[in-house]
């Protein structure tokens, strides 16, 4: 089999969420990869983080006709069974942090995960996924003002703070997001004929 090579330097994220955006931009921009953004929305089917970074990407780039990337985020808490996980948007939008945090007030071990998987694809291409994830524990209150979502409840492994109390500089150097999108940049590097 023949390696794909690409001679794009300027790739389309497909995203809705803006915050992905600047946190993606600043981890990219860094790695050699200029990101543009576009909200086009794609299909998004049944199944974990990787199905549907996989057909997302591959929708998105046959549809656009250029290469892009897309990506499925969760947060995993082990107590819970590893809920909200793939029904992470969801929960986010109804019960929120709060319905999250009564749902552990009982319990001891806080252990969660935020995982990120980049699907990338282009027109021509079959896709390829990249996983990040970062390990730490759900706090008793919501702290912190930056970031978005469940930030402002993950403590990663080894800070006091959690991600919401963070600048986006500080959880660009080690989140799920800069992980995933590392891992992503170097196989694309890898892969790029200029
Ligand atoms: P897309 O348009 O890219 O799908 P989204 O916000 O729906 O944007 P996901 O499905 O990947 O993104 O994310 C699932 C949920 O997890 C959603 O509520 C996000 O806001 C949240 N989330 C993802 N990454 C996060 C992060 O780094 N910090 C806090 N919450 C995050």
């Amino acid at each position: 089999m023949t390696k794909e090579t690409f001679s794009e330097t300027t790739i389309t994220f497909i995203t809705g969420n803006q915050h992905k955006v600047l946190e993606a931009q600043g981890i990219l921009n860094n790695l050699g990869i200029t990101l543009e953004h576009a909200d086009l929305g794609y299909p998004e089917i049944q199944g974990n983080l990787e199905d549907v970074a996989r057909y997302g990407a591959q929708h998105a780039s046959r549809r656009l006709g250029k290469p892009v990337i897309v990506e499925d985020a969760g947060l995993f808490i082990k107590a819970l069974e590893w809920f909200p996980g793939t029904y992470s948007s969801y929960v986010q939008e109804t019960i929120g942090n709060k319905g999250i945090l009564k749902l552990m007030s009982d319990v001891s071990n806080r252990y969660a995960e935020f995982r990120s998987v980049i699907g990338f694809c282009t027109p021509k291409t079959e896709p390829e996924v990249f996983l990040g994830t970062v390990k730490g524990r759900i706090g008793y209150k919501e702290i912190g003002r930056f970031g978005f979502a469940y930030d402002p409840l993950f403590h990663p492994e080894d800070y006091e703070e959690s991600f919401g109390e963070m600048k986006r500089e500080i959880k660009n150097r080690f989140s799920h997001r800069r992980k995933s999108l590392e891992k992503f940049a170097l196989w694309y590097k890898s892969h790029n004929n200029i």
